[in-house]
């Protein structure tokens, strides 16, 4: 019996992490629809990259332990971020112009919103983040999937990605872990000022 519910468990997770996985195709597709159309009415293109992940099991535990929610065989659904899409855009107003675009499509429904463009984290991060809901159609019917998008600029994933890796730098002492913060938060402002000057260049000429 308990092999049998083993089973039918590991079952379940792989059907789960298969919708998660459908779920990220469908987003990904939309977001390289928009592209291709913007391209087609403006001759640039707005995205320059996209990247899709489903949740390592590690970072699943983590989080999961982190907030405090039972591990139990329910756990997993209970996290918005299994499946994300990553928008690195060319300039700012690219990131809201295509978040408008994605909410307004009808089967696309906004679970939370948190704007870390406008609202940059304490250490200097920024990104718009969404947690949406799409329907994935199965052979057995529709399934509602959460999926979090980051749009973010190229500056802003050049940053994410350095402070992410200097993170994980351990054994730090107390004073170079400030001083490190320190220069990261004063990196995140100058890539900020430099995205702005580049929209501002980009107004410009299309003024
Ligand atoms: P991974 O590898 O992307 O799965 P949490 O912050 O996790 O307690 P919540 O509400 O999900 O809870 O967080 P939030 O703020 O919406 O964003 C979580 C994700 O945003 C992170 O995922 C990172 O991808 C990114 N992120 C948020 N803050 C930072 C930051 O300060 N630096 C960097 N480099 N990335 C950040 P995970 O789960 O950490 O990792």
């Amino acid at each position: 019996r308990v092999k049998e519910d083993f089973h039918e468990y590991l079952q379940r997770l792989k059907s789960l992490m298969s919708c998660y996985q459908c779920a990220l195709m469908e987003v990904e597709t939309k977001f390289k629809v928009l592209d291709e159309r913007f391209s087609l009415d403006h001759e640039r293109n707005p995205i320059s990259m996209i990247k899709t992940r489903i949740k390592s099991p590690e970072s699943i535990r983590e989080k999961l332990i982190r907030k405090n929610i039972p591990i139990d065989s329910d756990a997993i659904s209970k996290l918005d971020d299994i499946a994300g899409v990553r928008v690195i855009c060319s300039f700012v107003d690219d990131i809201y112009m295509l978040a408008d675009c994605l909410l307004k499509q009808d089967d696309i429904k906004l679970i939370s919103k948190k704007d870390y463009i406008k609202n940059p984290k304490e250490n200097g991060y920024r990104s718009l983040h969404l947690i949406v809901e799409t329907p994935v159609f199965l052979e057995s019917g529709k399934r509602y999937m959460r999926v979090e998008v980051q749009l973010r600029t190229i500056a802003m994933e050049f940053w994410a990605n350095l402070e992410h890796r200097l993170r994980y730098k351990k054994n730090l002492s107390e004073e170079i872990n400030l001083l490190t913060q320190q220069e990261l938060l004063i990196c995140a402002n100058q890539s900020a000022e430099l995205d702005e000057r580049m929209q501002k260049i980009r107004n410009l000429i299309e003024s």
